[in-house]
């Protein structure tokens, strides 16, 4: 079998890879205008021509080969393998920003040196022009010597002659350059004829940055490491200076070549455009006040716009499983598909129109570079609370989920401040929340408009979203007192350039997101309302799935009176009580569940919302009383319901201490805070 062969995609931070890489891939791999997007590695496979296949694996950014980061580690990996110089990748394609060029040559070069077969592909070309840049490619080919390639990804040019240049450099026997790019040789001489012998690597660059980063590569062994560390006391081995010195020695190198092709028309002009927006946008007060606006005008779209198609689906769906109800014949079949399957897959599927319109505006920020304003915005507030501005973007991706947004604090280099967010992440509220908080306050809160355009129910949804969010920053500067880890890093992230945001890209990730909440959620609630439909229909005295029992003397209904008195005190009757506990696998089961339930109980021909609405409690009361409906939102802002999100957890922080405790501490919130909540407002109401 002929191997398929592997290219690597490097580069700095957001210039372009992931883009290039579903060009080249077909695929939809996440984009957006802020450092950091991409944190793990993803292998796609692309017809080169038409006999050979390659793949091409996206990486995450790096700003230089010594990685300070978890997904630089990644990059890192995947470029050195165990310091056996690497997977055996065949070539490597280092994506450069054009409008940037000084300082992602830096990291271009250092790959060079590494002797392996390189082609630099240059993107954002358009704002290079836009800037006054002209680049002469074949100069600058010349002066790297290695194959330089343009590319527009936005408009997919560029792409067939990058695909033919990769070709030849695949089926050409390589030979590097018989120089390195700098005289790697002479930043530690003896040191690099030392480790050229013990190791045989071939570059003189892999062996200095073998120097460099030995302590931290697993399967070295312990007496290699003694060696080497007497090596380097012998020979006073710096690693801190020769660094310093390779990135002044390249950058002198760079600088002469740029002078040779690079020509800027009125450098003064530089990024004038994106620094007039940002003295508005990121102005202490105004920018503040506009981003408090823009949250605003989310949660009202989510509200005002997502509200047509919403009833549509609900009144649809509802006279859809009607008719069913009412044509097929009534059996064991027929039951368990209205009363189970159907019942908590419509519960799920109405909320589509919100997650798309909440992900498309999201999407279209993040495109236009706005999002990473936020992260300067935010940074001074962070900071108090032990975080950084880094910690902003998972923060923000935790909206969509908490699971993508986990992995995203790979890129907060400070080891605390990531344990802190992984750890506060959680309270975010997610898109899982989304559909629990909808249906409760369309119960309690009243469906009324402020001064005729702004909608109430937006606004106390916006409300839960601010409460995850300063309960977050909250639990954080608890945690920060309490945690102990040492470790000193700066914050430095790069403010991109504002771009005009493409809507194909937000209309994919609206698709993208309401498809995963759909088939993600639905997987669950499927196999969930199943079973729960099962306990709700037949009880210890029923006939073996003959004879149906009512809800109240069920397995389900047994279980939940048996639980009725400890979430008595929060204001839940027993039915929200199962839903609380099949919503411990993932929370938007909750819908399902009372779509369940509800249809077991009573067969009426209403819309979910209207059952619950009518819903009593033995003496009369109204079940989602306003007391009730407080107690639960709070619950469910509070309560780490997720087992994906403990497994993430799990993940990143190598054991299970710390998902457990996360559990059983946000646990232990939502049940005081709801309780609090409960007696409080039932004094009012
Ligand atoms: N104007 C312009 N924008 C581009 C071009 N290529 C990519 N972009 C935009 O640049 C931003 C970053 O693109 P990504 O493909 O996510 O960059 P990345 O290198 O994968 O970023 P990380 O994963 O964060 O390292 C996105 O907003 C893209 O739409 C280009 O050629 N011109
Ligand atoms: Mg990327």
């Amino acid at each position: 079998m002929i191997r398929v062969k592997k290219i690597a995609i490097v580069g700095n931070p957001n210039s372009g890879k992931s883009s290039l890489f579903n060009l080249l891939t077909g695929l939809n791999q996440r984009v957006g205008n802020f450092p950091g997007v991409t944190v793990d590695k993803k292998v796609g496979e692309s017809q080169l021509n038409n006999n050979e296949r390659v793949n091409f694996i996206d990486l995450p950014g790096t700003y230089s080969l010594y990685p300070k980061s978890e997904d630089e580690v990644v990059t890192h990996n995947v470029l050195f393998g165990n310091m056996n110089e690497g997977e055996d990748l065949d070539l490597i394609m280092v994506v450069a920003d054009a409008s940037n060029l000084k300082r992602n040559l830096l990291f271009c070069t250092q790959i060079i040196d590494l002797k392996k077969p390189v082609v630099i592909v240059l993107t954002m070309m358009d704002i290079a022009v836009r800037k006054g840049i002209s680049i002469d490619l074949q100069m600058l080919s010349i002066g790297l010597g290695v194959p330089v390639v343009a590319v527009d990804t936005r408009k997919g040019k560029g792409i067939s002659n990058l695909k033919k240049q990769l070709e030849i450099c695949l089926n050409s026997s390589f030979i590097p350059t018989q120089n390195d790019f700098i005289d790697n040789h002479s930043l530690a001489p003896g040191l690099i004829d030392f480790i050229k012998n013990e190791k045989g690597f071939h570059a003189d660059y892999v062996c200095l940055h073998y120097a460099s980063t030995y302590h931290s590569i697993k399967n070295i062994s312990l007496e290699e490491k003694k060696i080497l560390d007497t090596e380097i006391e012998k020979l006073n081995f710096n690693k801190t200076k020769v660094q310093a010195d390779e990135t002044l020695l390249r950058y002198a190198t760079i600088k002469k070549i740029m002078q040779t092709c690079v020509v800027e028309v009125s450098p003064l002009q530089k990024q004038i455009q994106s620094e007039n927006i940002d003295k508005v946008l990121l102005h202490p007060i105004y920018g503040n006040i506009i981003l408090v606006s823009v949250f605003f005008l989310i949660f009202q779209c989510v509200y005002w716009i997502a509200k047509f198609p919403m009833d549509w689906i609900d009144s649809g769906f509802t006279a859809f499983v009607n008719f069913l109800d009412a044509s097929l014949p009534s059996n064991f079949y027929t039951n368990l598909l209205i009363d189970g399957v159907l019942a908590g897959i419509g519960g799920i599927v109405i909320f589509i129109p919100q997650i798309m319109i909440l992900f498309g505006i999201i999407s279209l920020l993040e495109d236009s570079g706005y999002m990473s304003r936020i992260s300067f915005l935010t940074d001074n507030m962070m900071r108090r609370v032990g975080l950084n501005g880094k910690s902003v973007m998972p923060l923000i991706s935790a909206v969509a989920c908490a699971v993508p947004a986990i992995m995203a604090t790979r890129t907060i280099e400070n080891k605390k401040q990531k344990l802190i967010t992984i750890l506060v992440t959680p309270f975010m509220s997610c898109s899982a929340r989304l559909p629990v908080y909808t249906i409760i306050i369309s119960l309690i809160i009243p469906n009324n408009y402020f001064l005729g355009i702004i909608s109430v129910q937006g606004l106390v949804l916006l409300g839960m979203y601010f409460l995850g969010f300063f309960t977050a920053l909250f639990a954080a500067s608890v945690l920060n007192f309490f945690i102990k880890v040492k470790d000193k890093s700066i914050f430095l992230m790069e403010l991109p350039v504002y771009r005009v945001p493409r809507w194909n890209n937000a209309l994919i990730v609206m698709l993208q997101k309401s498809k995963t909440f759909v088939i993600e959620a639905g997987k669950v609630i499927l196999l969930i309302s199943i079973v729960l439909w099962m306990m709700s229909s037949y009880g210890p005295g029923s006939n073996q799935l003959v004879e149906k029992v009512s809800l109240d003397n069920s397995y389900a209904g047994i279980i939940g009176k048996k639980i009725e008195p400890v979430i008595k005190p929060l204001g839940y009757d027993w039915k929200i009580g199962i839903a609380l506990i099949t919503s411990f696998a993932a929370r938007e089961v909750f819908v399902g569940t009372m779509a369940t339930l509800y249809r077991v109980d009573n067969d009426d021909e209403n819309t979910l919302k209207e059952t619950m609405a009518k819903a009593r409690l033995s003496n009369g009361a109204l079940v989602y009383s306003i007391p009730t409906g407080v107690s639960l939102l709070v619950f469910y802002a509070f309560a780490l319901q997720c087992m994906s999100t403990l497994a993430i957890v799990k993940r990143e922080t190598g054991s299970w201490k710390l998902p457990i405790l996360q559990f059983l501490g946000m646990g232990i919130l939502a049940y005081l805070s709801s309780l609090v909540v409960y007696s409080l407002f039932s004094s009012f109401f």
